[in-house]
């Protein structure tokens, strides 16, 4: 009877089958389990033989059943191993790196040659307030500047400094200039990088959404040649020893006197050389520091900014990209082409 039931758990040929065989023999209604219960319809002396003898199967069957199972499932186990055999000389998937953005790593570059020329990098928000993004800097209501510049307002109608906190998206980083000034005090060196959006028609050369970087300097005795001095060392950094930079008068109302400053530059291509304006710039105008003294007055600080000197810079930064690669479309910088983006990953 036993062999028999040995032999049962030895054929059983899959896990499924095993838990078949246990529960025919050991189950509730299980052959093994009904001859225990039938123990108690024996005379005394039988009883104990036989239950002893019963006792032993069922042990003896609950080892084998044991056995069988994990013989099964490390069968199981090796079927499963050879079917999904890795093979370990196959190629491997290659993961590529990513890459920061060319338009940060441009920035960074610059941002970069006017540190070590002793400069501090500072932010502003890109949410900005009228008063900051045109009064302060001497563009007040009605003035043609602020029609030129024309804005994303976040504030609803009418679309004036007047309504107090109006805010918009800054259209240029030079509300930074009076954000900073109003908390520190001069001499200081400073850029700052950042995003800037008009509400413009995009071209090949224009988009509602760009990079500007920033400068401003301020001390005693600034003038028109430290001005120049640093765009000439910045140009030299960027485009090599020869750079060669020049001003042309311009007008920006927060400047006197204002220039546009444009590098001399060398198509690789075609070797041919041309102007090519990159920015703004000029020496901070007094109307400039007299908001800005205002401002300190208002904020319970002294007034310190009448009589100082200094000069600032603006400068588009797809502009400076689109010359280096050369890039002939600025909307390529923004719209996610991969191919595009990843032929940057080597750094600028
Ligand atoms: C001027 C004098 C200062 O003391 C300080 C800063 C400035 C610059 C001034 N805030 C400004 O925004 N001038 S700007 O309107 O002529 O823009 C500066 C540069 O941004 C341009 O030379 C150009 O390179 C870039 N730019 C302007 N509009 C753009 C643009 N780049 C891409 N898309 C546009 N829509």
């Amino acid at each position: 009877m036993l062999e028999d039931w040995l032999q049962q758990i030895e054929e059983a040929s899959s896990l499924e089958a095993l838990e078949a065989a246990r529960v025919r023999l050991l189950g509730k209604k299980g052959e093994l389990t009904q001859k225990l219960k039938q123990l108690g319809k024996l005379p005394p002396e039988a009883r104990r033989e036989e239950g002893r003898r019963l006792n032993e199967a069922k042990r003896a069957l609950e080892a084998a059943i044991l056995t069988r199972r994990e013989a099964l499932k490390r069968e199981a186990l090796g079927a499963r191993l050879a079917q999904e055999a890795l093979d370990v000389t196959l190629p491997g998937l290659a993961f590529p790196p990513g890459n920061t953005h060319v338009l940060t790593q441009v920035l960074a570059e610059l941002v970069g040659i006017f540190q070590r020329m002793g400069y501090q990098a500072v932010l502003g928000p890109e949410a900005e307030e009228a008063f900051y993004n045109f009064d302060a800097l001497n563009i007040p209501e009605h003035h043609p500047a602020r029609d030129m510049h024309d804005t994303f307002w976040l504030t609803t109608t009418p679309k004036t400094s007047q309504i107090e906190g109006a805010k918009l998206l800054r259209t240029h980083t030079s509300p930074i200039q009076v954000r900073y000034m109003s908390q520190h005090t001069p001499p200081f060196k400073i850029v700052a990088p950042g995003k800037v959006f008009r509400h413009e028609a995009t071209d090949a050369t224009h988009e509602a959404m760009f990079h500007q970087l920033e400068g401003l300097v301020v001390g005693d005795n600034i003038t028109m040649a430290d001005l120049k001095g640093a765009l000439l060392a910045m140009a030299r950094a960027l485009y090599g020893p020869e750079a060669k930079v020049n001003f042309r008068p311009s007008y920006f109302p927060f400047v006197e006197p204002g220039v546009e400053f444009e590098v001399w530059w060398t198509n690789p291509k075609t070797g041919k050389g041309t102007w090519l304006e990159l920015g703004g710039a000029g020496m901070v105008h007094p109307e400039v520091f007299r908001a800005v003294d205002e401002l300190r007055r208002a904020k319970g600080l002294a007034p310190i900014y009448t009589g100082k000197t200094g000069f600032a810079f603006g400068l588009g930064v797809e502009r400076i990209a689109m010359l280096r690669y050369p890039i002939p479309d600025i909307r390529a910088f923004f719209q996610n082409r991969i191919p595009f983006l990843t032929q940057f990953r080597g750094g600028a």
